[in-house]
């Protein structure tokens, strides 16, 4: 091997080393200040993180099932396709008022039938779509589109964990129908965890 081509393997090697590098942690916590029933309508999200971010090929699905939307609350990442099933013995309709969503609506069809809708408006930080039934005024849930795939659900008990987070400095917010919190600023470790907490309290 001549001298620079060997110099040129060993710069290629160590960008592939560094490329395997994990930097990244994880953000856990916990929500609080609402009850119980409407903690996992909380979604955590990081307000803006540069890169461009594939949505996944498998579509996550909003179900209507004993006339309620499920879930309430659906985050996706700009561009998800979302399946919306029909799990009752009626026949159900979907649509938004929101032009998040570009005011879609998707008709009315009967039971395990599957309609799709891609979220592919893309918000500065992010945006929500409320979902509605035209058979059923009261059915209602909201689909919250992210610019990135940084955000988790919190569970009946509050918490929720974002994994897999570039290390960094960012702004952390909690979206939630009903309620509101402060951002808070975090700094994402190269490795292991922070931990963050929010209180919420009337929009
Ligand atoms: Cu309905």
């Amino acid at each position: 091997m001549t001298n620079h081509r060997f110099v040129a393997a060993c710069v290629l090697i160590s960008a592939i080393g560094l490329g395997g590098t994990t930097q990244a942690g994880i953000i856990k916590g916990r929500v609080s200040g609402a009850k119980a029933k409407s903690l996992p309508d909380a979604v955590i999200y990081l307000d803006s993180v540069s890169g461009e971010f594939k949505p996944p090929d498998k579509h996550p699905v909003m179900d209507q099932r004993g006339l309620v939307f499920l879930p309430h609350v659906l985050p996706v990442l700009a561009g998800t396709t979302v399946d919306f099933l029909n799990s009752d013995n009626v026949p159900h309709n979907v649509f938004s008022p929101d032009a998040s969503a570009d005011k879609f609506n998707l008709g009315t069809w009967p039971t395990g039938k599957i309609k799709s809708y891609t979220f592919a408006k893309r918000c500065d930080k992010t945006c929500d779509a409320t979902l509605l039934c035209k058979v059923h005024p009261e059915m209602e849930a909201f689909v919250v589109i992210m610019q990135n795939p940084y955000f988790a659900k919190a569970d009946t008990s509050g918490q929720f964990t974002i994994e897999n987070v570039p290390a960094g400095h960012y702004t952390i917010q909690v979206w939630h129908p009903k309620m509101k919190a402060p951002a808070q600023p975090v700094d994402v470790p190269k490795d292991g965890s922070i931990d963050v907490a929010f209180v919420l309290g009337k929009k």
